[in-house]
């Protein structure tokens, strides 16, 4: 079986909030090498990533915080996820605030066009962090991956995209706040967004399954990244912004089976737990279930012709 290669990313510089950078521990203390483990996967940790030496860079927009850090992270992360896949792996982003994105897929993106496959990408996420450095005028940058994936302008200071995505390429999935400006260019792009009301009103399999036809079809490979506010606050507290109305234990679940049952992912994200405003660990173990219902737990094997 393919190898789990789980990455520390003790990312704290795309929001305000400390405390994020210490999920890759709380990760770690809630079990995750286990619990892929005992599902038959080879498991290897390759500790935490260092940030690369701060980079020179600027931005026009005064509200941007932390800028050479996120750079620093973006570069370190791109190398270090580039190379898990190179090395046959599953590379397994252990988070850190969602700003560990703009490298994360950064690298599957470089993998993949060595490969010369499409990478799709699918955002579980309250949010949908489309903002340049440019248009955010909140200055986190955890508030700008997507925007960078898909290859828009006001990201001089980072290295280019490689490859950007082309919007049907990108799904966005629990969506259920968007800042004007983000509405605005995302009105402008066509990219398939899945906001609650969208999954409320036709459930999660058929909006999943329409995006994960076009990437079977394809042949591409699938990047996830899962914010922990794409869940519910109720079931997972330990987030810095808690946005009501998100996903519920069991739809969460069934979209992991159904990644599983696809066998289309390539590598994967858990981002935004902020351990310090957890109870007793519950998110941090919320999500190690999540990304062992995606690895293949099962309550009852099903053949896949039965609900696909
Ligand atoms: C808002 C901003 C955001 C995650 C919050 C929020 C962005 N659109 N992203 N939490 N994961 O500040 O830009
Ligand atoms: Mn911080
Ligand atoms: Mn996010
Ligand atoms: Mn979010």
């Amino acid at each position: 079986m393919q190898e789990k290669i789980l990455i520390g990313a003790p990312v704290d510089s795309g929001q305000r909030q400390p405390g994020c950078l210490m999920g890759p521990a709380a990760y770690r203390v809630a079990g995750i090498a286990r619990a892929l483990a005992d599902l038959g996967h080879p498991v290897s940790d390759r500790g935490d990533v260092a940030m690369d030496p701060l980079p020179q860079v600027t931005s026009d927009n005064p509200a941007i915080d932390q800028l050479p850090q996120t750079v620093a992270w973006t570069t370190a992360l791109s190398q270090a996820v580039e190379s898990a896949l190179n090395d046959g792996g599953m590379p397994i982003t252990l988070g850190g605030d969602h700003s560990l994105a703009l490298g994360t897929v950064a690298g599957a993106a470089k993998h993949a066009a060595a490969q010369g496959r499409p990478l799709f990408l699918l955002w579980l996420d309250a949010h949908s962090d489309f903002h340049t450095p440019r248009s955010t005028t909140s200055g986190n940058l955890h508030g700008t991956p997507v925007a960078y994936i898909a290859g828009r302008d006001g990201f001089e200071a980072f290295p280019p995209f490689p490859a950007p995505l082309p919007a049907e390429r990108i799904c966005l999935f629990g969506i259920r706040s968007v800042d004007p400006a983000e509405h605005a260019a995302l009105q402008q792009h066509d990219i398939a967004i899945n906001d609650m009301r969208v999954l409320d009103e036709q459930g999660i399999v058929a909006p999943l399954r329409a995006f994960l036809s076009r990437v079977a079809e394809a042949g591409g490979m699938l990047h996830v990244s899962l914010d922990v506010d794409f869940l519910d606050p109720s079931i997972a507290p330990a987030v810095g912004t808690t946005v009501p109305g998100g996903t519920t234990f069991r739809e969460a679940h069934l979209v992991m089976e159904r990644l599983c049952d696809s066998g289309l992912v390539t590598s994967l994200d858990l981002v935004e737990l902020n351990p310090f405003l957890d109870e007793r660990g519950r998110t941090a173990k919320l999500m190690v279930d999540l990304a062992a219902s995606l690895m293949g737990r099962k309550v009852f094997d099903r053949p896949t012709r039965s609900y696909s």
